[in-house]
């Protein structure tokens, strides 16, 4: 039987760093090969092949499909919501000819069978429900990076339909993990809010109270996005992107969470440029569809996370 190999492309990112680590568990270090702009020093990295890579090259992206043969290709090079403000331009050439390269890679090499690519709740805007937010419904978001999901989206819809490149998406909520760190993201801060109420007990947070946003943690993250790529062609019924839900909750909620385990904690806001952003995106996600057609649950509640995260957090710091 010969073996599967899994390409992951921006493999060094918050998602990217435990992806491999998971694929590998799955496939064998040899068989996952990570490749990124450039390499970073997490040690997960040694374990198997890693190659420079930036999806803008598209020649070096074939060469490395014609050497290695991927048959799934875990496509998460982008740029994230706040970063993607600042540079808009870059974050529409990165996050869409990033996403051209890879599936017109699948669609003419006849090497690549499955293409996983994330989208994100930044693909709903202001005129969606907020709460109970749809799987389908108004979409119409309002920063480059969630235009480009939306884009990306139909695009990934588009090459399954005519082509029938097998693509499969989630809508990530805002990502929490211990393990590595988030880059440029809105829902950042209740990453950096862990962090802080180890060091200085302080969190002061870019986003205002009562700014509820859909949140999940990395290992229900991690399970879900094997799940979808694992999951038999026919029971992926959406091929734009699934909705995806863990848990929503505001600032003040995670602090009260915290503040469970941490007594002194205390956390004050400063909104900036990224309340405008937060405000346009859902508060609580409807993944039903995601539930119905291929079996996902999270298993991660706010308290549970919270636990988690302190306890895994604190050896950094002690
Ligand atoms: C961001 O905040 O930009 C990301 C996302 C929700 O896609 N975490």
């Amino acid at each position: 039987m010969t073996k599967e190999t899994v390409l992951v492309i921006g493999s060094c990112g918050q998602l990217g760093t435990e992806l491999v680590e998971a694929l590998r568990g799955i496939y064998g270090d040899a068989q996952v090969v990570a490749s990124d702009i450039r390499k970073s020093d997490n040690p997960v990295f040694e374990a198997g092949p890693f190659e420079e890579l930036d999806v803008l090259d598209e020649a070096k992206l074939k060469s490395l499909i014609e050497r290695y043969k991927p048959s799934q290709v875990y496509h998460l090079a982008a740029l994230l919501s706040a970063t993607a403000e600042k540079n808009p331009d870059f974050g529409w050439k990165l996050n869409m000819e990033g996403l051209f390269h890879v599936l017109n890679a699948a669609r003419d090499m006849g090497i690549i069978k499955k293409v996983y690519w994330p989208s994100s709740i930044a693909a709903f805007g202001p005129n969606t429900s907020r709460f109970d937010t749809p799987q389908f419904g108004a979409m119409d978001p309002t920063t480059i990076y969630g235009i480009s999901k939306l884009s990306g989206e139909l695009y990934a819809q588009y090459y399954f339909n005519r082509w029938g490149v097998d693509t499969r998406s989630l809508r990530y909520p805002g990502l929490i993990g211990y393990k590595s760190a988030p880059g440029g993201g809105t829902t950042d801060y209740a990453v950096s809010i862990y962090h802080d109420a180890l060091t200085t007990g302080h969190h002061e947070c870019f986003l205002g109270e009562g700014t509820i946003l859909p949140m999940l943690y990395m290992p229900d993250a991690l399970k879900a996005t094997l799940d979808i790529m694992h999951a038999p062609a026919d029971q992926i019924k959406i091929r734009s992107s699934y909705n995806l839900a863990g848990m929503s909750f505001g600032p003040e909620e995670i602090a009260a969470s915290i503040a469970k385990q941490v007594p002194d904690f205390s956390i004050s806001d400063h909104p900036d440029y990224r309340q405008a952003i937060a405000n346009s995106w859902p508060a609580v996600i409807d993944d039903s569809r995601a539930r119905e057609d291929w079996g996902w649950k999270p298993d991660y509640d706010l308290d549970r996370m919270t636990q988690d995260m302190l306890e895994n957090l604190k050896p950094l710091y002690s």
